[in-house]
């Protein structure tokens, strides 16, 4: 008898825990656009996995089927890295906030995309802390009044796509929650692109910095001829102060990490740590 596989759909990546963001939060877009993206793809979830940071971003794990890791405040991408390596055949993820990758996790990102770690990163920015009530975060635009910033914000905002490109990341992208059905083809190119995709997802917080008009007002298609695989001109483009681009900025194909560094220190049955270690003692 010939076995067909039973075709997954959004139900099975969906888990039954209920969203706990407030509502209109930016956050379900994203949550919709991954819940069609994996069904897109037809990954199973026992080969997915999902890591988290800390703050409303991080609650998504919850809300999702495949394995998922809540880990500490701005770790999610070393955390992720290490179940890349542990196991290569993994769909990995990791969907945090502007607070947990830029802030408190701002070392992590330009070394996971420098080395091309084959994982792609969601980052939900809603330019504020929301889990913990408002305050200013890397991504808040000089002026933002906030609790931690009465008299505004004074410093430069992150820019976390041009970070992305000027770090080495193979796959950068920008997507809006107001807009799942692309947001989704970017996570799915963003999974099937082997290397570190980035994926910039303005999704606002409806709570206590609702950006939702002033991204309505600055979103632009990145233009049709677009070449991707102009990084100059992406470059170019993630410095416009005036416009939010959406869609592919970027993409290139280079060695994974997870390959390159095996071939150099091949772990096996037949790797010894001892003598592994020994070549630098
Ligand atoms: C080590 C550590 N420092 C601070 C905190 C407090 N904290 C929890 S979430 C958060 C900020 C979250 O902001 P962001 O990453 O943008 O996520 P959002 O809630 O906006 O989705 C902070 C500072 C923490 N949990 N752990
Ligand atoms: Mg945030």
């Amino acid at each position: 008898m010939v076995e067909t596989a039973t075709k997954l759909v959004v139900k099975d990546y969906k888990s039954d825990v209920k969203p706990t963001w407030c509502p209109g939060c930016g956050d379900f877009g994203v949550l919709s656009a991954s819940l069609k993206a994996l069904a897109e793809l037809q990954l199973k979830k026992e080969d997915v996995v999902v890591v988290s940071g800390i703050g409303c971003s991080g609650r998504m794990t919850y809300f999702l089927t495949p394995y998922g890791m809540h880990g500490l405040h701005g770790r999610a991408i070393p955390l992720a890295t290490g179940v890349k390596f542990a196991n290569p055949d993994l769909t990995v993820l990791v969907m945090a906030g502007d607070g947990d990758l830029f802030s408190i996790g701002a070392g992590h990102l330009p070394h996971a995309a420098a080395r091309n770690v084959d994982i792609t990163v969601i980052c939900m920015d809603n330019q504020t802390y929301g889990l913990t009530k408002a305050q200013a975060s890397p991504t808040s635009k000089i002026g933002h009044t906030s609790k931690s910033t009465p008299h505004g914000v004074i410093s430069e905002p992150a820019n976390p796509v041009l970070t992305a490109l000027s770090s080495g990341a193979t796959f950068v992208a920008r997507g809006y929650s107001a807009k799942p059905p692309q947001l989704q083809d970017l996570i799915v190119r963003g999974i099937q692109h082997k290397g570190f995709a980035f994926v910039h997802v303005q999704s606002p917080c409806t709570e206590f910095h609702d950006t939702f008009d002033y991204y309505n007002e600055r979103i632009e298609q990145l233009p049709d001829d677009w070449d991707p695989s102009d990084r100059e001109a992406a470059i170019r483009l993630a410095l416009t102060d005036d416009r939010e681009y959406l869609g592919l900025f970027y993409q290139t194909e280079r060695p994974v990490y997870e390959t390159t560094a095996r071939e150099w220190a091949p772990i096996n049955d037949e790797f010894d740590v001892e003598t592994y270690l020994a070549q630098f003692a």
